[in-house]
């Protein structure tokens, strides 16, 4: 599965979770080197979004892609990605999220080109990752779960939120990447420590400042969701539209909004304008199914947390598609 002489890319989800999971596959990846006695000539790095993994492997795959090893963790192959990846010299791809293509079209891949998958369905990448290659970092993969699925109890898995989350607000675009991955390298060199001490060592003045100015731009950012947030019923199902033009985590709306005095909502749905297109976010605080919502507008995820990209057309389409939607379920 490695080949050494290669150089190897991994392509990973811009969350917690994926960056913990290449963090994994930076330490197997060293590991079996070692065992072999070969050095790779070098690994990069990339962190994407669902949406971005196919620009990503198009700009990747023009330059010369035969001498390099692929992994993509914690993103969903779909036909278009599939297609893409299967030009490099070998793949990895592990992935816990929701299938959108077929068994059948996996099989394909597998048999015709150097492609290994391991989709399964996990809480977290990283969880997956562990038991798959028999890590044995239990705590690791608990707090990841906390994490991916917004169900966070221990203060480990707050702190290391806390601290992805203040890097993604503090840097953007490419110094953002080249931040994430010097972070993924001191996790990957760490991970005894934090499985047994947690993150706590990785924080020096600089970052604590970085997590108080982050933290204290969403408690502002919490109060104006809670002041602009739109409730609507539909049939049973209770509503919460939320517009933004800054992209914020969207662990924080949900949490934020379990607090309104029309709580608990079946659906959530965020709206994120950028200049080129348009974020939606789905999440629900009842076990909604919100990812046949994602769906709709060519996304996936999760059944209770799913997201989609649009073309920047006007919001009230894209809340008539939802509205239209829900009305045609049956209760
Ligand atoms: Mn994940």
């Amino acid at each position: 599965m490695f080949l050494a002489y290669h150089s190897m890319i991994i392509i990973t989800h811009c969350d917690e979770d994926g960056l913990m999971s290449a963090a994994l596959m930076y330490t197997l990846n060293n590991n079996a080197q070692d065992q072999k006695n070969q050095k790779r000539n070098k690994t990069l790095l990339f962190f994407t979004s669902p949406f971005l993994l196919l620009k990503r492997l198009l700009t990747l795959a023009y330059k010369n892609v035969l001498k390099h090893d692929l992994c993509i963790l914690d993103l969903s192959p779909t036909e278009k990605t599939l297609c893409l990846a299967a030009l490099f010299n070998s793949v990895t791809w592990l992935d816990h999220h929701e299938l959108t293509i077929n068994k059948m079209q996996l099989d394909y891949f597998a048999k015709m080109f150097k492609m290994n998958f391991y989709l399964a369905k996990f809480k977290s990448n990283t969880s997956l990752m562990i038991k798959h290659f028999n890590l044995g970092f239990t705590n690791i993969a608990n707090w990841l779960d906390q994490i991916d699925t917004n169900a966070v109890q221990h203060k480990q898995a707050e702190l290391f939120r806390s601290i992805v989350s203040a890097y993604k607000h503090s840097y953007a675009g490419a110094v953002l990447n080249t931040e994430l991955v010097a972070l993924t390298k001191k996790i990957a060199n760490n991970l005894e420590r934090i499985e047994n001490h947690g993150f706590d060592w990785i924080i020096d003045e600089e970052l604590q400042n970085k997590i108080d100015n982050f933290k204290d731009w969403l408690k502002l950012k919490q109060q104006e969701v809670m002041q602009n947030v739109k409730v609507e019923k539909i049939n049973s199902l209770k509503l919460a539209i939320v517009k933004l033009k800054e992209s914020m985590p969207v662990y924080a709306i949900t949490n934020c909004l379990a607090t309104h005095k029309d709580a608990p909502f079946d659906v959530i749905v965020v709206l994120t304008r950028k200049p080129k297109s348009i974020k939606l976010e789905f999440r629900t605080h009842t076990n909604f199914d919100v990812l046949q919502l994602a769906r709709l507008f060519g996304g996936g995820g999760h059944k209770v947390a799913s997201g989609a990209t649009v073309k920047p057309i006007h919001d009230f389409f894209i809340i008539f598609k939802i509205k239209e939607f829900l009305h045609k379920l049956k209760h």
